[in-house]
């Protein structure tokens, strides 16, 4: 994990006092609440008070509870007031009323991982109409329509990560599969579309993607999807399954079956989920992002636009509590940083 030096220091907090509390939300909280570069809209303080939403794709995904969480450490450094609402499905439009909602409220920032590239458009501009400040995180609008996307890592960076978890775990040769979320989900329809120009690198010239199927991001539909899979390819090696959902509910159906151990599984999942199956022998290796660092920073964005720290114009520049600074890049994207790869000897040492 990385802990970048923050600016703790310039607010009168002692170094003892700092260097004891760096990871804490104490210290944190500090610096977040009068702290930020400033090199955009000319503020350099976060206002108190902000209204601070989060609208995951769907509620009831431990994934989004982790990192919804990790916004709400950070609305509460900068003394903000949260919420999150947000519907049970990932379907593209369900977030549309919430939005509304939202808007109707006055809220000053929304901090939203989008179902769909264009569906929510018209309530997000209609949101910012209104005041708010939109910032995507996790999976993206169209970036004509926020005002800044938060991204995990870079979509190339996962592509690679999958793409070499794979060809570890069958050995560099055979037919796989993707198990995506929606079909309409930004962030895994960027990530497969990478993924299939990584394929094409020598390395993996052995390697065949066969099909992608989608699980919704429901755990019921993902595990009969993988069922589906084996039945219509029964020499299937692999499967890529780049989320938390599909993830898991692909390694229960493995692990129950007769193909456990020997098709391989990799994804993006989370390790409180993924535990049992890496110990089981049906994974051996799999990646992810600290999704609470996700949410703590797409928070600080959000803070950071609201206050006039920045703008959203690429090289700006704010501060992130605990993560410390970012910088705006191109097409107002910022970027949390690399993927953990978990496997048995570390997963012990992540509890989310
Ligand atoms: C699911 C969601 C989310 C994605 C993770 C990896 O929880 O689809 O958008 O980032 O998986």
């Amino acid at each position: 994990m990385t802990v970048r030096r923050s600016p703790a220091l310039r607010l009168g907090v002692t170094l003892a006092t700092c260097t004891a509390l760096l990871l804490s939300a104490g210290c944190a909280s500090d610096e977040g609440s009068t702290a930020g570069g400033s090199t955009g809209g000319g503020g350099t303080t976060i206002k108190e008070g902000l209204n601070v939403a989060f609208l995951p794709k769907q509620v009831n995904n431990p994934y989004f509870t982790v990192s919804d969480n990790g916004g709400k450490t950070a609305v509460e450094e900068f003394r903000g007031e949260y919420k999150e609402v947000g519907p049970s499905e990932a379907s593209a439009s369900s977030q549309v009323s919430y939005l509304n909602t939202l808007s109707q409220q006055g809220s000053d920032v929304i901090v939203v991982s989008a179902n769909d590239p264009n569906a929510i458009c018209g309530a997000v501009n209609q949101a910012r109409q209104g005041g708010a400040k939109v910032v995507t995180f996790d999976s993206d609008t169209n970036k004509d329509c926020r005002d800044l996307f938060v991204n995990q890592v870079t979509g190339q960076g996962i592509a690679e990560n999958q793409v070499k978890l794979i060809s570890e775990a069958i050995g560099g040769a055979g037919k796989v599969a993707i198990l995506s979320a929606t079909a309409n989900a930004t962030n895994q329809n960027a990530w497969i579309e990478l993924m299939k120009t990584e394929l094409k690198k020598p390395e993996y010239s052995k390697i065949e993607l066969v099909t992608t199927v989608y699980g919704n991001d429901d755990d019921q539909k993902s595990f009969q999807e993988t069922q589906g899979l084996l039945a219509s390819y029964p020499d299937l090696k692999g499967i890529i399954s780049p989320t938390t959902v599909g993830v898991a509910a692909a390694a229960r159906y493995l692990s129950g079956s007769e193909y456990k151990g020997k098709v391989a599984l990799t994804g993006l999942g989370t390790p409180n989920q993924m535990r049992d199956f890496v110990k089981d022998g049906t994974v051996k290796s799999f990646a992810l992002w600290n999704p609470a660092d996700l949410g703590y920073l797409a928070a600080y964005a959000g803070a950071a636009l609201a206050s006039g720290i920045i703008t959203g114009k690429e090289g700006e520049k704010f501060t992130a509590g605990k993560l410390g600074e970012y910088t705006v890049g191109p097409d107002g994207v910022v970027v949390l940083g690399p993927p953990t790869v978990f496997d048995s000897a570390n997963i012990d040492q992540f509890n989310f």
